[in-house]
Order: C-alpha cells, then sequence, then structure tokens
C-alpha cells in the first residue's frame, strides 16, 4: 500500500510538474517550431555539386520536403510593431474558383506547413493587423539559417491562380542589399530535382523585386537549366501595409506564361513568359522570409488576408 500510494503522489507530482510547464507556456505567443537546426528542416536532399554557389540573388537550394504540421498555439498579444488602421482589405484578383483565405484569426490552417526553427520565430499579433483581429508575425535572426516561412499547398498548374496577401514592414525594416524572398511560389517536386522558387517578391535595396525562374527541363537538377528574371517594381514602404495580388493567368514552362503583379492595386509588373519549372504538380505559396543563403541582418514582418484562388 505505501509503496502504491508513493507511486500514486510521485504521478501527481509529474502531473503538477507537467502543469506548471504548460502553464508556463502561456502568454508566449509563439506559433509552432519545429527542430532547430540551420537551413532547411526535414530530411533536405543534398545540393547536387556545384549548385549552391552564392550568386547577386537569393539563390534557392534544394528544399525540405513538407514536415509534420506543427500546432500552433491560437495566442495573441501586442506587438511592438507600428500600427496604422485600415478597415478595407486589399483589391484581389480573379474571383470565383476554388479559393483559400489565412487571415490568422483563429491560429493558422492546418493546410499550412511551418518552418520555424525557433520560437522567436512567429507570434500571433494584435497590432499591425490589416483586417479582423489577428495578424501573424514572423522574425528572421541570421543565426536561424535560411528561413523562417509558412508553406501552403500545391495549386493546379493548369488553372489561373491569384496570390492575394497583405504585408507590413516595419518602421525599422532597413534597405539591404542582399536581397530576400517575402513571397514565393515555390516549385513543387514529387520526383526529386531542384526545388527553389519558380516565381517571388523580394526586398532588395530600398525595392519591391518581382522574381521568375522557369524551365521546361524535365528533370531539372541545375539552375543554368533554367532562366531566371528579377524585375524592379518600385520601393517599398516600411509602417503601413502593402496589398500585393500576384496574378498568373497562364503558368507556364515557355514563352506562353502570363504574370501580372498589382501594388495597392497598381499594376507594376505584366509580363508573358515562363513562371514555372516542368513539374507536374504547381508550385505552392510560402510566405515569410527566405534568403537562399542566411542573411547577416534580422528581419520582422507582419502578414494577413492571404488568399489563394484559382479559376476556371
Ligand atoms: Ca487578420
Amino acid at each position: 500500500m505505501r509503496r502504491g500510494s508513493r507511486h500514486y503522489l510521485a504521478v501527481l507530482a509529474v502531473a503538477a510538474l507537467a502543469l506548471g510547464a504548460c502553464d508556463e507556456l502561456e502568454g508566449q505567443p509563439v506559433v509552432s517550431v519545429q527542430p532547430p537546426g540551420p537551413g532547411d528542416t526535414g530530411p533536405a536532399p543534398t545540393p547536387p555539386p556545384g549548385d549552391t554557389a552564392a550568386s547577386p540573388e537569393a539563390e534557392p537550394s534544394p528544399e525540405a520536403e513538407p514536415s509534420p504540421e506543427a500546432e500552433p498555439s491560437p495566442e495573441a498579444t501586442d506587438s511592438p510593431g507600428t500600427p496604422t488602421p485600415s478597415e478595407e482589405g486589399p483589391p484581389r484578383g480573379a474571383g470565383g474558383g476554388d479559393g483559400f483565405h489565412e487571415g490568422f484569426e483563429n491560429g493558422l490552417a492546418s493546410t499550412w506547413n511551418a518552418q520555424f526553427c525557433c520560437q522567436h520565430s512567429s507570434r500571433f499579433v494584435t497590432s499591425p493587423v490589416r483586417a479582423g483581429a489577428r495578424a501573424l508575425e514572423i522574425t528572421y535572426r541570421p543565426s536561424d539559417g535560411e528561413r523562417a516561412e509558412i508553406a501552403g499547398d500545391s495549386v493546379d498548374r493548369n488553372r489561373p491562380t491569384t496570390f492575394s496577401f497583405s504585408v507590413f514592414l516595419p518602421q525599422d525594416f532597413a534597405p539591404q542589399s542582399k536581397d530576400h524572398f517575402i513571397f514565393q511560389a515555390h516549385s513543387s517536386k514529387p520526383h526529386g530535382g531542384l526545388g527553389g522558387p519558380n516565381l517571388g517578391i523580394q526586398v532588395v535595396d530600398d525595392q519591391w523585386q518581382v522574381w521568375r525562374r522557369w524551365s521546361d527541363h524535365p528533370q531539372m537538377t541545375k539552375r543554368s537549366q533554367g532562366t531566371t528574371e528579377t524585375t524592379r517594381v518600385g520601393a517599398f514602404a516600411t509602417g503601413r501595409w502593402t496589398d500585393f495580388v500576384i496574378q498568373i493567368d497562364r503558368w507556364s514552362t515557355g514563352d506562353d506564361g502570363v504574370t501580372k503583379v498589382y501594388v495597392d492595386g497598381e499594376l507594376v509588373h505584366d509580363v508573358r513568359g515562363g513562371n514555372m519549372y516542368n513539374r507536374q504538380l504547381g508550385p505552392y505559396p510560402k510566405f515569410g522570409i527566405y534568403g537562399g543563403d542566411p542573411l547577416r541582418f534580422s528581419r520582422t514582418l507582419y502578414y494577413d488576408e492571404i488568399s489563394v484562388v484559382q479559376g476556371p
């Protein structure tokens, strides 16, 4: 009996400790955490030789397959960001068709794959917000590897696709000569080959930059098998929300792709040409910081009102 009672007390003590640990987590608005480590998390394939050299662009490296979903904590907190009151959402592109919306009002939808190294990487905030009561804050530090991102599902490459999102760069978001992504349409690679973005929005110096890479190679393993174009489309603003609409009227590995980019409702990029790799699955969206290589500076930014709409 006494041994049994002692055992019972021990179980109670362990349970109390566990409860205490849970209590300690309250108030820590961390979205989710994956196993820490530099660069990609998960079973990333080894880059092909000669395929990771630095370039003036933020070069993608082969990326990890989606890792197990990390559940976000629905905690919200005030943030140090500078709020800008705003009642209306951004203009949206293609209407109708299949759609996905994320406003971060109830945590992260289960379809997201969170690629964060650390507790500081993300949290929900009540200010600034673009719509509703919450937005997602993402923080990247130089020791975090090459990314702090959330990744969505692949789209249908045979259907027009519109990615919309609002992003807030705080006032201390300083220009840097090293570019990095804040949005990617990332190539899916169910059969191996080179990963990386095929379309994206970057910041470089004080500019927004549209980034495209395409290839009709059936099993692209080197960047040289693709074509890359970057286009600066105007200075970024800090201390307020910026609304992006990336409208792909046609995904293509060749010359007949159609890509349009709107910033705050203004068409800033309208180009015909390739916008994807030759993959069976369409690209999938990613939001957050991706440097291609680890960055030497820290970044914090905010996202809200993300949507993905596929037309007929
Ligand atoms: Ca929201």
